[in-house]
């Protein structure tokens, strides 16, 4: 493998050299009983987005989907979400780059200071439950890291080319080791994300199913959704509401 698992990291890994996508695999082992493990790939043939959306993965990357049995009810796995972009984005600035977040799933590099950016990872959530308790959460995470950006969709950028290649199993165990702490200390998650956020002040547009919402990204609620004020009223937006946001 690329990537060598000697890996001293707060969860069990579950490596592959290729495979369709950490997150159908992570359901696999949390179907079995699985928890506490974190399944890693060099390269995914068929990465997932949110929403039926393609995820671009080649070998080179860090792709990893992390399987818990958190004791929450599914009104609070956003947190989980917001917990991955902040482990995401504090592992990518321990690594030189300028990684911001933008609501609820990207993790970004602004460009220039008109609110434009480029995506570095994203976080795809997934989770199955009764409705007064999860059973499973799946945190997947996708972080261009040796990659030329080239390779990769529009828009897109790599810590390759905002700051060099990075030793790809220290980074993965440091990005655990963040996801453990701030999912073990879900306090202290809104707190930084608002710190690392690109999304709070700008005026951006939210598509939802309900319609679009236009207004000031004010805040984000305990819960992880978005707080936007519009000409006359406060709209709250969850992020399984949110289709796409962009600053306008
Ligand atoms: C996301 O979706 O940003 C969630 C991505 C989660 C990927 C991880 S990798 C490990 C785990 N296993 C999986 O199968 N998935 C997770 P969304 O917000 O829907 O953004 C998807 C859009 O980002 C696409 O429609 C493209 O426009 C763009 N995109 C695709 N691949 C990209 C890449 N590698 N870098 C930047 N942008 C990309």
């Amino acid at each position: 493998p690329a990537v060598e698992f000697g890996l001293e990291a707060p969860f069990s890994i579950d490596y592959h050299d290729s495979v369709g996508s950490t997150n159908d695999r992570a359901r696999e082992l949390a179907a079995e009983g699985g928890a506490d493990v974190a399944v890693l790939a060099d390269e995914q043939t068929g990465g997932k987005g949110r929403l039926e959306r393609e995820w671009s993965a080649p070998a080179g990357g860090v792709w990893v989907s992390v399987v818990t049995r958190p004791s929450i009810t599914p009104a609070q796995a956003p947190l989980y979400t917001l917990a991955a972009a902040v482990a995401t984005a504090t592992t990518a600035r321990e690594a030189g780059v300028d990684a911001r977040i933008k609501w609820p799933n990207d993790v970004v590099v602004p460009v220039g200071d008109d609110g434009a950016y480029r995506k570095l990872a994203g976080i795809l959530t997934e989770m199955e439950g009764q409705p007064d308790r999860v059973d499973w959460l799946i945190a997947g995470i996708g972080v261009n890291a040796n990659l030329d950006a080239e390779e990769l969709p529009e828009g897109a950028t790599s810590i390759r080319d905002e700051a060099g290649d990075v030793d790809r199993r220290r980074f993965v165990q440091r990005l655990l080791e963040e996801y453990d702490r701030y999912r073990t200390d879900l306090d202290t998650v809104v707190p930084t994300w608002r710190e690392l956020a690109l999304t709070l002040g700008q005026h951006v547009r939210v598509d939802r199913p309900a319609g679009e919402v236009v207004g000031d990204a004010i805040d984000v609620t305990e819960s992880g959704a978005l707080v936007v004020e519009t000409d006359d009223e406060r709209v709250t937006v969850s992020a399984g509401d949110c289709e796409h946001l962009r600053p306008v």
